[in-house]
């Protein structure tokens, strides 16, 4: 075991056991969505992939310790402190060696993850390449995660505050394979259509995690997007989305807001120009992104051949 992982008696045990275990990311939690739904959020997501039949395992950085596996004491400290950190690669050494309270991102999500041996990760949107990043050079780190970390990431695509073709462009120069389901199309976050196509439908959490499987087994390192569309209902028009990524991204640029503040600031200009509209899609993509997560994790763990490697 790493010196740095700390992991709940829950998720030790379903690891010891080869019980399938689903990783998830605290970011949102802290940055992510106001309180109290942040934390209503995080529980009833564990509830799902618990009644899916896998363990989730909540990521965040507590007293100098990777924490796997999370109390409702710690989600709660996670969704009501001002001064948690957003932990992405750079930050994690850090936040671990001084001891602070840290939010991990995807890309840190997916390090710790692998770390514990947990090959599938449940969130809502992942970071990306933004607009105008040929000037600002502003690409997530979760994007090089990717590239490196053998984690499945299942996802509700991209939000269009960031240039989602260049994000498909950059997975692909980095041999990140994008599958979506249910449909041939990468979604949008708030919206099903974001008008560019993924590289592979896969409907099945059986196809999904044999495709994973065999990437692994080539040697092929890296993680794999799984792509799925917020259900129909809850999806936003995409007219007035549009409206308002584009009024929050001039406040961005007109505030000169920079480096990691960037999506967080995006993110909740969104929230609050949709007057919490938003919100609810943003729940509703997260718990169905939890169960393709967990039925993912039941199939990985049933696939002979599923080993770590
Ligand atoms: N996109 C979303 N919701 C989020 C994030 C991104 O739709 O909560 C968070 C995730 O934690 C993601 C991070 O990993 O923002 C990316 O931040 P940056 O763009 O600074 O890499
Ligand atoms: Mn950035």
């Amino acid at each position: 075991m790493h010196q740095y992982l700390q992991l709940s008696p829950e998720v030790a045990a379903a690891r010891a056991s080869g019980k399938p275990v689903v990783a998830l990311e605290s970011t949102i939690i802290s940055h992510g969505m106001p309180y109290p739904q942040n934390v209503t959020t995080a529980q009833e997501v564990e509830h799902i992939i618990r009644d899916a039949g896998a363990v989730p395992a909540t990521i965040a950085i507590i007293e100098g310790k990777i924490c796997v596996g999370l109390t409702s004491e710690q989600l709660e400290l996670l969704g009501t402190s001002p001064d948690a950190m957003k932990v992405s690669r750079r930050d994690l050494p850090y936040v671990l060696a001084r001891r602070r309270l840290g939010a991990t991102t995807v890309a840190a999500t997916m390090i710790c993850a692998h770390l514990a041996g947990i090959q599938v990760f449940v969130t809502g949107g992942i970071g990306g390449v933004h607009r105008g990043a040929a000037t600002s050079f502003d690409i997530s780190a979760d994007l090089q995660e990717l590239a490196r970390t053998d984690v499945a990431v299942v996802c509700a695509g991209v939000k269009s505050i960031l240039d989602i073709g260049l994000t498909l462009e950059y997975l692909e120069t980095q041999g990140v394979p994008v599958i979506s389901v249910g449909q041939p199309g990468f979604p949008a976050f708030f919206t099903r259509d974001s008008g560019f196509m993924a590289d592979f439908q896969l409907d099945t959490a059986l196809e999904q995690a044999s495709f994973i499987q065999t990437k692994w087994a080539l040697g092929l390192r890296g993680g794999v997007v799984v792509s799925n569309p917020v259900p129909e209902l809850f999806a936003m028009p995409k007219e007035e989305i549009d409206r308002i990524t584009d009024q929050a991204l001039l406040e961005a640029a007109n505030g000169g807001v920079s480096g990691k503040a960037v999506t967080p600031f995006l993110l909740n200009r969104i929230k609050q120009l949709t007057e919490g509209r938003s919100l609810m899609t943003n729940i509703a993509l997260v718990k169905h992104n939890a169960l393709v997560g967990a039925e993912l994790a039941v199939a990985m763990r049933d696939l002979p051949g599923m080993k770590p490697i």
